[in-house]
């Protein structure tokens, strides 16, 4: 393969400005609403197969009740599939994938529909410029409404996306149910591009975490269930990992490689909690393949996908 590929300014972009600069304002405004909504009866694995071990499993392993972000239509007119239609087979978790420009300004309305534990929850979003009023993270005798929405309140999150904001980015909740919802799904993924920046063809997000006894990818664990992700060849994909949980995580995809933020060739990049990083590069190898963490332990626990490329 040649060496098309290459990396988006992730994490990259802070460096280059020293940091705190001054947002650039002037862009759009963009608008998400996002709800904290129950999945009673989420599956991590709905073809109840280990396909590593060739095993069958059983609902009582593999289902669970959990609380996931849900998107809406504008002023929550009804809810929406969280991904980006064309981008992957799955939905729910993660949350919705949040796009924006570098300058834009967004608005994430957020609402506490969580009548199935009824906790308080909130969204803390990485890599953008907010005043703490949005930070959306719990400290007892600190922190206010943004940190702990109750159930049937909203917030709104105000936001700005800079110059050293470029790169993908994680959210989550951080309210004082934040180990529990973020065991259960509650995370997303912030997608921001410089000012002149193309689109991909194609976005796909991998979400590395732990769920239960399993390794999940967007909460599903085992080819079958993972998410299975498309494109054409000529195509420019985009993949957006990330990590959450305790644990780090080998991003491998077979048959291709990309240049890492150190200018090397690579087929595997770590990702570690809260970490990020974008890759891109245009397709041209057709064909089914394999995309896993390659922490072996977690690929056998189900941390495991397929990439399928078709010709034009
Ligand atoms: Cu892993």
């Amino acid at each position: 393969m040649r060496r098309l590929a290459t990396i988006v300014a992730a994490v990259v972009g802070a460096g280059a400005v020293a940091s705190a600069a001054a947002p650039v304002a002037s862009g759009a405004v963009r608008q998400y609403w996002v709800a904290a909504v129950p999945a009673p009866t989420w599956n991590m694995a709905p073809n109840e197969r280990d396909a590593m071990a060739g095993t069958m499993l059983s609902p009582s392993q593999t289902v669970f009740p959990t609380v996931v972000f849900r998107r809406y239509t504008p002023h929550w007119g009804h809810p929406i599939r969280n991904v980006p239609s064309g981008s992957s087979n799955q939905d729910l978790i993660p949350g919705p994938l949040l796009r924006a420009r570098a300058g834009d300004r967004l608005y994430v309305h957020f609402k506490n529909l969580d009548t199935l534990y009824k906790r308080p929850h909130s969204m803390h979003f990485h890599g953008v410029h907010y005043k703490p009023s949005s930070d959306g993270a719990y400290l007892p005798g600190v922190s206010g409404r943004d940190a702990e929405v109750m159930p049937g309140q909203s917030w709104t999150y105000k936001l700005t996306a800079g110059h050293d904001s470029v790169g993908v980015w994680p959210y989550h909740d951080h309210s004082p149910s934040m180990e529990d919802s973020i065991a259960g799904g509650m995370y997303g993924m912030l997608s921001i591009l410089g000012r002149g920046q193309k689109r991909p063809d194609r976005e796909f997000e991998v979400v590395f975490a732990p769920m239960g006894d399993y390794q999940t990818i967007d909460g599903r664990a085992f080819v079958g269930n993972t998410p299975v992700f498309t494109s054409i060849v000529g195509q420019t994909i985009q993949w957006d990992v990330m990590a959450m949980g305790s644990e780090h995580h080998t991003f491998h995809v077979h048959g291709h490689r990309w240049v890492d933020r150190d200018g090397r060739d690579v087929d595997t990049q770590t990702v570690g909690p809260a970490e990020t990083f974008a890759i891109r590069w245009r397709e041209e190898d057709p064909g089914t393949w394999l995309y896993h963490c390659h922490v072996e332990s977690h690929m056998m626990a189900g941390m495991i996908g397929t990439y399928h490329v078709t010709r034009r």
